[in-house]
């Protein structure tokens, strides 16, 4: 757990406590495709699963603090920060066509959630194919991902 700093820690704790929804102290894979899908992130029973599979050290098929912890250092932090990435973009879509000026793009990700620099936001764009003009965020939280 040492790749995770005090405040994520801290995050990480409150998380287990409202994931863990009949206060087990373990998290079931219900309880964490409902609480995933709770925070509007799309995913499948099978990837929920998998999920659990990666971290599941001691094998047993639910997720005890530590292998939760683990999961949040290894998916969950950046599955959250799409998560509110997204409802930014969202917010500055004014009229919902899915798509944001790449300048407001450019904007976001400097200045929001964990801010990228100039150099690395080129790079975002390069790898998308991002010009001047709209650009369609529904595809970016799989690129930021990987
Ligand atoms: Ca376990």
């Amino acid at each position: 757990m040492d790749s995770l700093t005090k405040d994520q820690l801290d995050e990480c704790r409150k998380l287990f406590t409202i994931f863990d929804v009949n206060g087990d102290n373990k998290i079931s894979s219900r309880e964490l495709g409902a609480a995933l899908r709770g925070l509007r992130i799309n995913i499948s029973e099978a990837e929920v699963r998998d999920l659990i599979t990666n971290v599941d050290t001691n094998q047993n098929g639910s997720l005890e603090f530590a292998e939760f912890c683990k999961l949040y250092a290894d998916h969950l932090g950046s599955m959250l920060n799409q998560e509110k990435l997204l409802s930014t973009l969202a917010a500055f879509d004014k009229n919902a066509t899915g798509s944001v000026d790449s300048q407001e793009l450019r904007q976001i990700l400097t200045t929001q959630g964990e801010p990228l620099t100039e150099a690395e936001v080129d790079e975002v764009f390069r790898d998308a194919g991002i010009g001047s003009g709209p650009f369609e965020y529904k595809n970016l939280a799989n690129l930021l991902l990987t």
